[in-house]
């Protein structure tokens, strides 16, 4: 992988940087309308503003706002619509001093949130929209670039690979050098083979079993497998009942290697990540946040 050395020790975005000596945890927001989708706007940014910090208080590294959603089958939506859902909550969480991941593919968003105070990009499309990596490089922010065969409209139908692993690593590759070559840090770059997004049951599992192979890159992993629907198939439960099922994933992403977990069930995972962390030795649970500007 271009640029690595060594795994790297820390992770930088925006103002932040975090320890990578223990697996960082960020908190799933979604302002999409299927996720809360009664009462009127203002009634909507107080649950939104609530839930971010029920998930601070049990112990969320990062907060992903996410204002499209990227469910498999989903429509785009506009870059109004999206900065309308977005750009409010993440003035007001920033302000409140959260270290923000803004899940985006559109870079007017991008600079939007940056000015904002967004810590991070988390790109379902891995900067690959003219203008994204350009507006990440000026903003100093973080991004997380994730691996997606087709888009989510058609990604789930029939996808195939002539090597999972390989394929996803050399995508990866490729964007971080683009982000490299822009003048994007090393130490603010992180990967992410994007479960789900255009891959079967046995992809999946077979990504999750190579995640070594990803982080033998130097750079960190982000994995997200939360509720998803391979979890589903697994345990033949519905998308409210896979909490022990993320869990379960979260463990096992970390223990292969994964720096970080992107997930829904914050309480859950923490736990569940602190007796992993005392099983295998490593130092009491700290706050992983070194230093916020
Ligand atoms: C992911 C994501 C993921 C990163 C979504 C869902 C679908 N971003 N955004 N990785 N998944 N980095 O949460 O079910 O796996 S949206």
């Amino acid at each position: 992988m271009p640029g690595s050395i060594e795994p790297a020790l820390a992770y930088r975005c925006g103002a932040y940087t975090f320890a990578l000596t223990r697996p960082l945890v960020m908190g799933i927001l979604n302002v999409t309308p299927d996720s809360f989708s009664d009462g009127g706007r203002f009634v909507d940014r107080e649950r939104a503003v609530a839930h971010a910090g029920r998930m601070r208080d049990d112990g969320a590294d990062l907060i992903d706002v996410g204002g499209e959603s990227s469910r498999p089958g989903a429509s785009p939506v506009s870059e109004s619509e999206e900065l309308d859902r977005v750009l409010p909550l993440v003035e007001t969480l920033a302000r409140a001093g959260y270290p923000l991941a803004v899940d985006t593919r559109k870079p007017a968003v991008m600079r939007a949130v940056a000015a904002a105070g967004a810590a991070m990009i988390n790109d379902i499309e891995a900067l690959t929209a003219p203008g994204a990596i350009e507006a990440c490089a000026q903003s100093g922010m973080g991004v997380c670039l994730m691996h997606m065969q087709r888009e989510p409209r058609t990604m789930q139908a029939a996808p195939e690979y002539g090597d999972v692993v390989a394929d996803v690593l050399a995508f990866l590759e490729t964007r971080v050098r683009a982000c490299l070559a822009a003048g994007i840090a090393r130490e603010r770059i992180a990967i992410d083979p994007g479960f789900g997004f255009g891959k079967t049951l046995a992809h999946n599992l077979q990504l999750l079993r190579s995640m070594g192979t990803l982080a033998a890159t130097g750079y960190p992993v982000v994995a997200g497998l939360s509720r998803k629907s391979s979890l589903g198939a697994l345990t033949g439960r519905g998308v409210d009942e896979r909490m022990p099922a993320s869990v379960a994933a979260a463990l096992a992403a970390v223990a292969r290697g994964a720096a970080m977990v992107r997930v829904h069930d914050v309480r859950e995972t923490v736990d569940a990540l602190r007796v992993w962390c005392a099983v295998e030795g490593k130092a009491a649970w700290e706050p992983a946040l070194l230093r916020a500007r």
